[in-house]
């Protein structure tokens, strides 16, 4: 039978909380994703953490009898440890120490299901151990009931792993490349369609809202990271406009540095958008704080910039429409929708739309025989819907955008009344 494993959570706060605020509460979340049962809490307020184990020498010894009290076989850290607070707290606490990182690394790991993002898991996660050398926390340690340290490993021995840890990672580097420089290729092929991509923190309903809003059946679970790797679906908004909708990996705040750069083509998902919709969940009373987060990572990937609509989810859930006003204050221009129940999605699918339009019209124009190179020019970069051969030239129905229009008229291209 498989122990369930136990653990206690502790995290150094740099300000005494607020009344009511739960600091630990994003980490219980992950626990419970990643099937681990909570314990128990430690809190430690100062300025900053001790540089050698993290909390201070009186907070360790309270923090090993609250593990010995409650029978952890866990202790969990909300912030990623240095690899020598981590092997000083291993070993003063005698049971495994997991930081931050290494939780979401597990559930990534847990949840990946392309090759792409099993292989973007693992080179990750090999980039944390290297200079841990340690063996990560998975699920397979606790199968085989292991907890506690590694200890006793000799330098020989160390040597050659580490080696073997740098061959490992050029060898999922150069994997990932071939597997991007495919994708890419995808992406081009699909054309000129206009694209939008749903971001946002993880669990705000990005999947939900995919489903609703095209029939997609991709996975939406009350779960951190259901969602890893990226679906590209057509999406239909009705009077003959459809753009193409992905879903993709959610965001965290103190998301491990090694996961952003290795998911960094899942994450560029949203680079290759023309408008994102940015999710958030109306009803989570830290939504303003997770907002800040996203529109970190956006930044860090270098989508700040991109047309952005921001999309308050999970309204069914707020008891009065009292909290919107609150939550629209800083964000006017922000839709309330509910996947769950459908309300908001034709307010949505609208804005979306003219955003569309303004991307690309529909037109008829004309275009003589011989201007070959204006031909070759609109089937490159506009979408051709239908052809008429006429006399004097081709008469065609184009989705063109107003900068490409400009350019084929100052060429002499009129176009043609409906
Ligand atoms: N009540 C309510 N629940 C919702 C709504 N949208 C999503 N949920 C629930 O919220 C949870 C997360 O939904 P997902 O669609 O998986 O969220 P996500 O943003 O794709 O999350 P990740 O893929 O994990 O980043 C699920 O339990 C959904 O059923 C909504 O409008 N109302
Ligand atoms: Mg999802």
């Amino acid at each position: 039978m498989k122990l369930q494993e136990t653990a206690v959570l502790f995290a150094v706060l740099s300000s005494k909380p607020e009344k009511g605020e739960e600091p630990l509460k994003e980490l219980e979340a992950l626990c419970d994703t990643a099937g681990v049962l909570v314990k128990g809490h430690l809190l430690q307020v100062r300025r900053n953490p001790v540089g050698a184990s993290y909390l201070g020498k009186g907070k360790v010894l309270e923090l090993k009898e609250l593990i010995e009290e409650r029978e952890a076989t866990l202790a969990i850290c909300d912030a990623e440890l240095s690899p020598v607070q981590g092997r000083n707290l291993e070993r003063a606490l005698g049971v495994r120490i997991v930081d931050r990182s290494e939780l979401i690394l597990a559930i990534f790991a847990d949840h990946a299901q392309t090759k792409q993002a099993r292989l973007q898991v693992e080179l990750a996660r090999r980039q944390y151990e290297l200079p841990r050398l340690k063996r990560m926390w998975t699920h397979l340690h606790r199968e085989r009931g292991g907890t506690g340290t590694m200890g006793g490993m000799g330098e020989k021995q160390i040597e050659v792993d580490r080696r073997l840890m740098k061959g490992q990672i050029s060898t999922l580097k150069k994997r990932l490349k071939e597997i991007e420089k495919r994708r890419a290729r995808e992406v081009r092929s699909r054309g000129k369609q206009f694209r939008v991509s749903l971001v946002g923190y993880t669990n705000a309903g990005k999947s939900s809202l995919m489903n609703r809003l095209t029939g997609a059946g991709v996975l939406a679970e009350d779960q951190l990271f259901a969602t890893l790797d990226t679906r590209t679906r057509r999406w239909d908004l009705g009077e003959g406009r459809e753009v193409l909708l992905s879903d993709t990996v959610g965001f965290i705040r103190k998301i491990p540095h090694h996961l952003v750069a290795s998911f960094h083509a899942t994450l560029s998902e949203a680079l290759e958008a023309d408008l994102l919709l940015v999710v958030a969940d109306a009803s989570d009373p830290d939504v303003e704080l997770k907002l800040d987060s996203v529109h970190d990572v956006l930044e860090s990937i270098g989508a700040g910039a991109k047309d952005q609509i921001l999309v308050f989810n999970k309204m069914d859930l707020l008891k009065t429409r009292q909290h919107l006003p609150l939550l629209k204050g800083p964000h006017p221009r922000a839709i309330p929708v509910s996947a769950y129940n459908g309300e908001g999605l034709d307010e949505l699918s609208k804005k979306v739309r003219s955003a569309a339009d303004a991307f690309s019209k529909d037109l008829w124009i004309e275009i003589p025989y011989e201007e070959g190179q204006l031909l070759a020019l609109l089937r490159e970069k506009a979408t051709v819907l239908e052809e008429k051969f006429e006399n004097q030239g081709v008469r065609m129905k184009v989705r063109i955008s107003p900068a490409l229009m400009a350019t084929i008229e100052s060429r002499g291209v009129r176009r043609l009344p409906a």
